[in-house]
């Protein structure tokens, strides 16, 4: 007999092994005496889960009895990447699986490269969201994430003759063996329709009649905790057809038209948009957006009136975190749930909204808020618009109240934007109702108080806050970098930063030290795995892997670095033999997904191959500079680029990058930065120091009197050369390449790519400079790494824990 909470599974090395030969037999239904690797891996994932569900089930018996306030975060978007090698280390198993497998005769990295990435998400808010699952898991937070569960992924960006094209990541062609379908788990959700006044009991209640109902499936993908036994679950929602409510169509219609419609119901969760710009407005997109709030909020309060009666507890035991303006509609949802089904009353459903959601914002400039036209909110979702107007006009009445008839003022703070397309801001209705709207850095923070929602703050100051973004150091050094892995624990005489990121601090003390010199220099030359994926550009070992990585974006400025590319280039060519020797060879990679639509994204994607293109087939050049495209970027890319590179550059029109997280994935391993004051660098600044940097640009305070100037704006000559090479066709296309290059014609040149040209290139040098060095640049190497503590997204998550939700840590006994 087993006790509850014994260990079900047992990780000897026979035990793994019989596990990981039954799931190839019953599971992958091959023989276990023939299966390949892609077999082998299927047949190892599904061993993982076992041990995976197992934890999960007694982490949810261990929160049932306790009770505590859970968090729900939910977020439109989650990069999960790759989960088997995450999984194995997160459980402590992943020697004993290594060893089974051995045995077996396989190898573990091997199988581990078979599985391809979860790409759900854009980039940066939906990599983090992955990030705070493994911290809210690690630190034993009662947490549970929901999401969509798109059929098809983030495009896969293929390059043809240097041009990207976009194709379908049908990721779940081959199973997916990190969900649990829970065909049980499932709520209808409406749309379109009615709403009509009916009595109940004497009083006045709205009904909504719809016109279409979908069912939600539920999905369920455990997150398991690392050096503890908590397990949380990312539930994702998928869309079937409803049976109970659509049975209509049979008697009336035709039989197979009627089937075929039901069809279409799938369509809701079947593709992630690829627009990290703006919402376009589709009602697809919205009926997407609604239908995971609408299903993640019947399962919040399914799952809270298992336990209670009424309402009155709600606000101690949930906190609603929407992760942008995304997943907004669900304070619409939750209002009309509290009035309409569990007929509150406005004021007690009001007072419960106003004390669950908090809000984190992704943005800095008020045109990338999002808004959605009245009259497609109307038609399909008539009950929410009917809400959200309630709420805006209460508040607009608070507001005179405050402010007064100041009509400019009251017009900026109203939900409701009006025009020759009434609008309702979604930022502002997020402002309006929840308790706390959080910046993802300190500069994001100042920018919002003072430029986008400057009127909100005024109004309310104590709603805005600050929690600087952080990454999970599982993933981005145990996982992805296991020799620095080991060698900081060696060097600090404990494996404990990995799950106590302060620690690393203690890397100061040896900064000096010969021996951990050597030792390190030793690991930063491990590009040697980087250099097989390059290809089939020879490159120089000794060369500086200078790194770009991140969606293509005009404020992100790849331009700026293949630009600087350009003038390298173009000085070596003009340097004579005794320079030439002078020179630090570099090998420059870029990689990143432009937005489908997004042309001039585009055009910088095909200036790098051609730019590539030229230099790297000039014999004269040689091993001096090379200049590679990395396609398809994505996290398992990121996991292989981060650990290989020597520089990475974080080029940003201070101002804009809200925060940044990239960078703090490339510090922690040790990878020294170029970057503007920007987002979360000027934070990194505090933390290693300017010193061990190369800064460069215009500050936040220069960039408004630079974009002043105009056409008086000063720009050096070398800039106006390179443009000019580019212009002239010395890459050819030069038609193509006009548009692109009239962008940062002076006058023109809004992300001032210009005027921060010559202190870019200064800081170019300042890093060639350094690289030589070989003291000074491991120094420095080590000093960022031992200063990166900050930038983990464990304490990104206690802070939001303990100021933001209110939650408690809740741990499972192992
Ligand atoms: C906007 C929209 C508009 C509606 C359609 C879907 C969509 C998706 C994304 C976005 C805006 C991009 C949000 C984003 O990824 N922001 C990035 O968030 C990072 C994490 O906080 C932060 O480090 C980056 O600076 C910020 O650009």
């Amino acid at each position: 007999m087993f006790g509850l909470m014994d260990v079900f599974l047992k990780n000897d090395p026979l035990s793994l092994q019989k596990d990981i030969l039954d799931h190839v037999e019953f599971t992958v239904a091959k023989s276990r005496f023939n299966f390949d690797d892609f077999e082998a891996y299927h047949a190892l994932a599904h061993s993982v889960r076992d041990r995976l569900i197992e934890r999960w089930h007694d982490t949810q018996i261990h929160f049932n009895r306790k009770g505590p306030k859970r968090l729900y975060f939910l977020s439109l978007e989650f990069l999960m990447g790759r989960s088997l090698s995450n999984t194995v280390i997160n459980l402590g198993v992943r020697d004993q699986f290594a060893d089974a497998l051995s045995q077996l005769g396989f190898e573990f990295e091997v199988l581990a490269e078979q599985e391809g990435d979860a790409c759900l998400g854009n980039g940066g808010l939906a990599r983090l969201s992955a990030c705070q699952m493994d911290s809210l898991a690690t630190l034993d937070y009662p947490a549970i994430g929901y999401g969509l569960r798109y059929q098809y992924g983030l495009f896969r960006q293929v390059i043809l003759d240097g041009f990207q094209h976009e194709q379908p990541d049908y990721w779940l062609n081959f199973g997916n063996p990190w969900e649990i379908e829970r065909v049980h788990i499932t709520y209808p959700v409406k749309f379109y329709g009615t709403v009509t006044d009916e009595v109940l009991n004497k009083e006045k209640h709205k009904v909504w009649v719809p016109g279409e109902v979908v069912e939600a499936v539920a999905y369920d993908n455990p997150i398991p905790g690392y050096g503890t036994r908590n397990t949380i679950v990312l539930r994702l929602w998928a869309a079937k057809p409803s049976d109970q409510h659509n049975m209509e169509s049979y008697n009336t219609g035709d039989y197979v038209d009627a089937v075929v419609n039901r069809q279409r119901a799938e369509s809701i969760s079947s593709i992630l948009y690829p627009d990290d710009r703006s919402y376009q407005g589709k009602e697809l997109q919205l009926k997407q957006r609604y239908f995971f709030v609408s299903a993640s909020v019947q399962d919040i309060i399914r799952r809270f009136k298992d336990t209670h009666k009424n309402f009155n507890e709600f606000p101690e035991k949930v906190a609603l975190q929407l992760n942008d303006t995304h997943p907004s509609l669900a304070i619409a949802e939750v209002m009309r749930v509290l009035l309409d089904e569990e007929h509150l009353g406005w004021n007690r459903a009001w007072d419960i909204i106003c004390k669950i959601f908090s809000y984190t914002t992704h943005t800095v400039s008020s045109e990338a808020m999002e808004k959605i036209p009245v009259d497609l909110m109307g038609s399909l979702l008539p009950r929410h618009l009917q809400i959200i107007y309630d709420i805006n006009f209460n508040f607009m009445e608070k507001l005179k109240k405050m402010i007064g008839l100041d009509y400019d003022r009251l017009a900026r703070m109203s939900i409701v934007e009006e025009g020759a397309v009434k609008n309702i801001r979604m930022a502002n209705l997020s402002i309006i109702c929840c308790h706390t709207v959080n910046g993802v850095s300190r500069l994001h923070l100042e920018l919002l108080k003072t430029k986008v929602f400057r009127d909100f703050y005024e109004l309310w100051p104590h709603k805005f806050h600050y929690k600087t973004n952080g990454v999970t150091q599982r993933r981005w050094i145990v996982v992805s970098n296991p020799s620095l892995c080991a060698l900081i624990s060696k060097w600090l005489g404990t494996e404990a930063w990995i799950r106590d990121i302060d620690l690393l601090i203690g890397l100061r003390d040896h900064a000096t030290n010969a021996e951990l010199h050597q030792e390190w220099k030793m690991e930063l030359c491990n590009d040697l795995m980087l250099v097989c994926t390059i290809g089939n550009v020879q490159v120089s070992l000794n060369a500086m892997f200078d790194v770009h990585t991140k969606r293509i974006h005009e404020y992100k400025r790849q331009l700026l670095n293949i630009l600087g590319i350009i003038h390298r280039y173009d000085s070596i060519k003009n340097m004579n033999k005794n320079d030439r020797k002078k020179v630090v060879p570099r090998v420059c990679i870029i990689s990143g997904k432009a937005a489908p639509g997004y042309e001039i994204a585009k055009k910088i994607i095909k200036l790098c191959h051609v730019v590539a293109e030229k230099i790297n087939n000039d014999n004269d050049i040689g091993d001096l500079l090379k200049l590679v495209f990395i396609p398809d970027y994505n996290v398992s890319v990121a996991e292989l680029v981060i650990p290989g590179a020597d520089l990475s550059q974080h080029l940003s029109t201070a101002g804009h990058e809200a925060s940044g997280t990239s960078s703090m994935k490339f510090l922690m391993n040790g990878c020294l930065l170029l970057a503007t004051e920007d987002g979360s660098t000027i934070e990194m600044i505090e933390e290693v120091g300017r010193e061990n940097m190369f800064l460069f640009g215009a500050s936040v305070n220069d960039v408004p009197a630079l974009r002043e100037k105009g056409p008086a704006l000063k720009v050096p000559l070398q800039f106006l050369r390179v443009v000019r090479m580019i212009r002239d066709g010395h890459f050819g296309l030069k038609d193509y390449f006009k548009s692109l290059c009239d962008k940062i014609e002076t006058g023109n040149d809004y992300f001032l790519v210009g005027a921060d040209f010559a202190s870019y290139l200064e800081a170019q040098a300042a890093a060639d400079k350094a690289f030589v060095d070989e003291d000074r640049w491991t120094q420095m190497s080590i000093l960022c790494a031992a200063g990166s503590g900050k930038f983990s997204s464990d304490r990104t998550i206690q802070e939001y824990a303990e100021k933001t939700w209110g939650i408690q840590p809740c741990r499972c006994p192992s």
